[in-house]
């Protein structure tokens, strides 16, 4: 005659669950079992089996544990592929519970037989990993490079323009953080893998900005080598997975009209060779200054279509009248663009401050302006428009916070060590091979570094 005894095992045993969907070496794990022997009879017990995960959701689930010593064995289960090799039991989902989502069970079941008393199971494993009956970092492997999967690029993937925001691949609005380059024809030695390391890995810049100037011995001198030099730095941001803004330096003169043909070959080219490529954001005209805004329009419109035909998903940047100031510093404003906007879908318009000299009259027009336009801060600097004097912070932060707050992208001037205000590097870093740590930072660089390295909160769906 069979004796029916209710005995409870107590206490949640540890069960490791072992993440299978998201990122294996991301996913938080954690898991427990409730072990209940619900029946007990002479030579046989029935036991239930609840499994909760307590980690990051799981697509198929292998369940282990070891049967104690006492000759018990698995007779037959439920709720799951039950097998016992030796002493240790294996049981695998079936496919109606094979999902649990976090905070989700599964309750299998199984009945054993036995000689002796029944104790409870020990290490309880669920894919590989130990139950704790908390959540737990998943096993850290040797330290090795960033993986891939963490770059700003890769969460990010293609970038386009959703309404006044910049979204990325999952049409979520965005903020892109990072640092221009000064003119790549005077401080190209500032700009190499230890450089591009430091600003990827410590800075954690999502955008390294490239500025071609075209005059003042640039791109006009040396076409061919000038475009294969912003590839390769296109090249060097993308393998660390940074994006870059190929920005056509365009200063004096300030019409862009003048290097309307220089931009329409310079375009064609980095365009058909970046096509494939998602980091890529191109900015056609710097700070068009001195010319009106139907001028700027009419050049945009000849160098976009350019663009397009070799590279048509890529975000494409508008200069604005008066030094990329929406107009302010030429006595105008944003309505002239609102009311007369480029032609063209997918493009953003630039705008570039200078924070010892463009205060609140320029932030007014920047908040007002950023419920209208697609704004992106393609450069500014922490000092005066010269590039050079005192770093004005109360200004800096200001301007930061309100860029914060709207989520609009920005490259600060610059990452070098031009003997200025504006640059990030004291003078003669560029000589050496030590772009890390604070000593070679100069006051605008800390201040800098210290906002653009905080952590990016980039929606993943
Ligand atoms: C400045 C550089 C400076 C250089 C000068 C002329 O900091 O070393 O001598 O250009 O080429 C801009 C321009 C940017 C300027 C910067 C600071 O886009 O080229 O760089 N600035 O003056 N607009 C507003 C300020």
């Amino acid at each position: 005659m069979k004796r029916f005894l209710a005995l409870l095992a107590t206490g949640a045993m540890a069960v490791g669950l072992t993440a299978l969907v998201g990122p294996p070496a991301q996913a938080a794990i954690g898991c427990k079992v409730d072990y209940t022997i619900t029946s007990q009879w002479d030579g046989g017990f029935q036991a239930g089996v609840k499994i909760t995960n307590l980690g990051e959701p799981v697509s198929g689930w292998t369940l282990e544990f070891s049967m104690p010593e006492g000759g018990q064995r698995l007779v037959q289960g439920w709720n799951a592929t039950w097998s016992q090799s030796g002493s240790t039991v294996t049981a695998d989902n079936v496919e109606w519970n094979r999902t649990l989502a976090t905070g989700a069970s599964a309750d299998l079941g199984f009945v054993g037989s036995s000689t002796g008393p029944q104790p409870t199971p020990t290490s309880f494993t669920l894919n590989g990993a130990t139950c704790t009956g908390s959540v737990t970092d998943p096993p850290t492997d040797p330290p090795t490079d960033p993986p891939a999967a963490d770059t700003p690029l890769a969460v990010n993937g293609q970038l386009r323009v959703c309404g006044v925001n910049l979204c990325n691949q999952y049409s979520r609005p965005i903020q892109l953080r990072g640092m221009s380059t000064h003119g790549i024809q005077w401080f190209g030695q500032c700009y190499n893998d230890a450089s591009l390391d430091a600003l990827a890995e410590e800075w954690k810049s999502d955008l390294f900005r490239v500025a071609m100037y075209v005059q003042e011995e640039g791109y006009e001198t040396d076409p061919a080598g000038f475009t294969s030099r912003v590839n390769s730095l296109v090249d060097m941001a993308e393998a660390r997975g940074m994006y870059s803004v190929i920005d056509f330096h365009t200063l004096t003169p300030g019409d862009p009209n003048y290097n309307l043909d220089r931009a329409k070959s310079f375009f064609s080219s980095v365009a058909a060779r970046n096509a494939n490529k998602k980091n890529v954001i191109y900015e056609i005209a710097n700070e068009p200054n001195g010319v009106s805004w139907t001028a700027i329009k009419n050049y945009a419109e000849q160098v976009i279509p350019v663009i397009r035909a070799a590279d048509p998903d890529a975000v494409i940047i508008v200069g604005t009248r008066g030094w990329s100031s929406l107009g302010v510093s030429d006595g105008s404003n944003e309505s002239e663009v609102v009311n007369n906007p480029v032609n063209a879908a997918n493009i953003m318009y630039a705008f570039h401050f200078y924070a010892a000299s463009h205060k609140d009259n320029y932030r007014t027009t920047v908040s007002r302006a950023a419920s209208r336009l697609p704004l992106f801060v393609s450069e500014f600097g922490t000092v005066s428009a010269t590039g050079g004097g005192a770093v004005d912070r109360a200004s800096s932060i200001a301007w930061l916070d309100l860029l914060d707050q709207l989520k609009i992208s920005y490259a600060n001037w610059t990452y070098s060590d031009a003997n200025e205000g504006s640059a990030a590097f004291k003078p003669g870093t560029c000589d050496g091979n030590d772009y890390s740590g604070s000593g070679v930072l100069t006051e605008s660089g800390a201040l800098i570094k210290s906002r653009i390295s905080t952590a990016d909160n980039f929606p993943t769906s």
